[in-house]
């Protein structure tokens, strides 16, 4: 599968290069003799790099000197038309094509120190450029490539990306198992944990931290021989107590379901307590609120209540 990719890359990088050489019918390679040196003007070196089977235009276009091109070992499979034998004036020129990758080192035969090198790059290591431009061109085609870009250097990414992942997605679930398992094991570790366990879990949860009852309004000082105030309920089914105490003597009582919300309250003082204010025009009471619910905590208040007649 990866050299079906693979291959079609190189394809896609085979179709890519000629289509460039034939775009330019000039050889893609150009050595310029000059007085006194050799020099390619694509990048100002005396070095000339092309794929195997391209050209490399040599030429003595201007100067006074004679010089040619000699080369040291590897010759050109062809040049045309051929090149000067022997250095000469200015006016030649050839374009040489070399088909087999090599490095190509030349010499003016004038001129020991006029060399230069043409680079032969073989068909399989196309230009970089080439094969980048041929690789980008796939992976925008067809996804296919974009694995076969992974072959060679996705590859080892895609792999690390996916070990890491994997790694954290499993330790996260690890962890996340591992607090249902104490929980677990503590059921079943033996009933008699497990139990006050259970016990200790719920408690926590039925006294939650909101009272069941608050702001109690209550005056101080009143008159008349009722004790009427008001409180905040929080819960619904709450039940309401209030004892109004003279001294440890029950003044009043009453003890009620109350909704949530306000609710107000008024206790009339029984018979004795009546009496008692009747005497002596005023009393001092103690009042104890209780509110208790199901859901909150229960709720008492003491307070100090002085009835006037
Ligand atoms: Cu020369």
């Amino acid at each position: 599968m990866r050299r079906l990719i693979a291959g079609i890359v190189l394809a896609a990088a085979l179709v890519a290069i000629p289509a460039l050489a034939s775009a330019d019918p000039q050889a893609p390679g150009v050595m310029v003799a000059f007085d006194y040196g050799f020099n390619n003007p694509a990048n100002n070196t005396s070095t000339v790099t092309i794929n195997a089977g391209e050209t490399v235009s040599f030429s003595y276009p201007d100067g006074g000197s004679f010089h040619n091109v000699e080369f040291d070992a590897g010759e050109p499979d062809s040049c045309t038309p051929v090149l000067p034998a022997d250095p000469s004036p200015t006016g030649w020129q050839a374009t040489c094509r070399f088909n087999t990758p090599g490095n190509y080192t030349f010499v003016c035969g004038a001129h020991a120190f006029m060399t230069g090198t043409v680079v032969v790059q073989g068909a399989a290591t196309p230009t970089p450029t080439a094969t980048a431009t041929a690789t980008a061109t796939a992976t925008a085609t067809a996804t296919a490539t974009a694995t076969a870009t992974a072959t060679a250097t996705a590859t080892p990414t895609a792999t690390a990306t996916a070990t890491p992942t994997a790694p954290a997605t499993a330790s996260a679930t690890a962890t996340s198992t591992a607090t249902p398992t104490p929980t677990a094991t503590a059921t079943t570790t033996s009933e008699a944990t497990a139990a006050p366990v259970a016990t200790t879990a719920p408690q926590p949860v039925t006294i939650q931290p909101s009272p069941a009852a608050s702001a109690v309004k209550l005056a101080a000082s009143q008159k008349g021989q009722a004790v009427k105030g008001s409180l905040t309920v929080a819960a619904a089914n709450s039940r309401l107590k209030v004892e109004v105490l003279r001294g440890k003597t029950v003044a009043a009582t009453s003890t009620k379901t109350v909704k949530p919300g306000n609710a107000p309250f008024s206790l009339t003082l029984n018979s004795a307590a009546k009496k008692a204010l009747k005497h002596a025009g005023k009393l001092k009471l103690t009042v104890k609120i209780t509110v208790t619910s199901a859901s909150g905590t229960p709720f008492t208040v003491t307070k100090t209540v002085t009835l006037k007649r």
